[in-house]
C-alpha cells in the first residue's frame, strides 16, 4: 500500500522572498532556496506567500490595512493587486523550475462555500499539484481591506487540518525579548502568547510578528504544530518540514 503523505502548509514570508527595504525588489536567491528545499521533501504542500516590498509597499501608500476602509482612488487597489500578481508570477516560476507544479488560487474562490474549496484543494493535491495562495486586497462592506497571507494560512489549516504549519520568517525564530535580541524561544507555550510583544516592521500593514504569533496560537488550537523558522537557512527549513522540534520556534498543537 502506498504511503499516505503528510500535508504541510507553508507560508513564505514577504521579508524572506523580497527585500523589504527596497520597493518592488525580489530576493530570488531566497525564493529559489525555499523552492529547492520543498522539492526535496516528500509531502503534499500548500503554499501561501506574503506581500513584502510588493503588496505592503502599495498598501501603505493607499493607507490600507486589515481593517475595512474606503479608498479615494480605486486605482490604488488595482496597483496593489497588480504588484501581488507580479510577485506571485515570480513565486510560480521558481516553484515550477523545481518541479513543484504550482497552481495559484486567488480570493475569488474564498467567496464560494468552503466545502467546495476543500474538495477543489484535495483534487489538486491528489494529482501532485501544489496550491498557492497569496495575501491580497479584497472588497469589504465599506471599501477595501488587506487579506493577510497569515489569515489565509489559518483558514487553510482550519479547512485542511495539516500535519504542521511552517512560517518562513527572516530571523531564527521568536526572540525572548521584544527588542528582537537574545535567545530564541524554542517552544512557545500557547498560554503565554498574550504577553509577548514583538517589534513591528513599519512597512508591514498586516501587523508583523505580534499578529503572526496570535494567528499561530489560533492554529495551535486546531491541534496543528506551528513552526517559525529562518527562511534564509535551508537546513532549518528542512528540519521543520520533517517536523523536528528544536529548530526555530515551535508552538505545539493543543491536542
Ligand atoms: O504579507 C499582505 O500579505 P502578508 C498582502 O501575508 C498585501 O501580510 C497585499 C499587502
Amino acid at each position: 500500500m502506498g504511503r499516505i503523505e503528510e500535508l504541510i502548509v507553508i507560508k513564505f514570508g514577504g521579508s524572506v522572498i523580497t527585500d523589504k527595504s527596497r520597493p518592488l525588489s525580489l530576493n530570488l536567491g531566497a525564493l529559489d532556496s525555499l523552492s529547492k528545499i520543498l522539492s526535496m521533501h516528500h509531502s503534499r504542500k500548500v503554499i501561501v506567500h506574503g506581500g513584502g516590498s510588493f503588496g505592503h509597499y502599495y498598501a501603505k501608500l493607499a493607507g490600507l490595512n486589515t481593517r475595512c476602509k474606503s479608498v479615494e482612488d480605486v486605482n490604488q487597489v488595482a496597483v496593489i493587486r497588480k504588484s501581488m500578481l507580479e510577485l506571485n508570477t515570480y513565486v510560480i516560476k521558481s516553484l515550477s523550475s523545481y518541479g513543484l507544479n504550482p497552481y495559484t488560487i486567488t480570493p475569488f474562490y474564498w467567496s464560494k462555500n468552503l466545502n467546495s474549496l476543500k474538495s477543489f484543494l484535495h483534487k489538486l493535491l491528489s494529482q501532485n499539484i501544489c496550491p498557492v495562495f497569496f495575501g491580497d486586497v479584497i472588497p469589504c462592506t465599506k471599501g477595501f481591506k488587506i487579506l493577510s497571507g497569515d489569515d489565509i494560512s489559518y483558514s487553510l489549516c482550519r479547512l485542511l487540518k495539516p500535519s504542521r504549519m511552517i512560517f518562513c520568517i527572516s530571523v531564527d525564530g521568536i526572540f525572548s525579548s521584544s527588542k528582537m535580541e537574545g535567545p530564541i524561544v524554542r517552544e512557545l507555550d500557547p498560554k503565554i502568547v498574550k504577553s509577548i510583544v514583538a517589534k513591528e516592521s513599519f512597512l508591514d500593514v498586516t501587523g508583523g510578528i505580534a499578529r503572526k504569533i496570535k494567528i499561530a496560537y489560533k492554529i495551535s488550537k486546531l491541534g496543528v504544530d506551528v513552526f517559525f523558522v529562518n527562511g534564509f537557512k535551508p537546513d532549518d527549513f528542512l528540519k521543520a518540514l520533517n517536523g523536528e522540534y528544536g529548530v526555530g520556534t515551535c508552538m505545539r498543537g493543543i491536542r
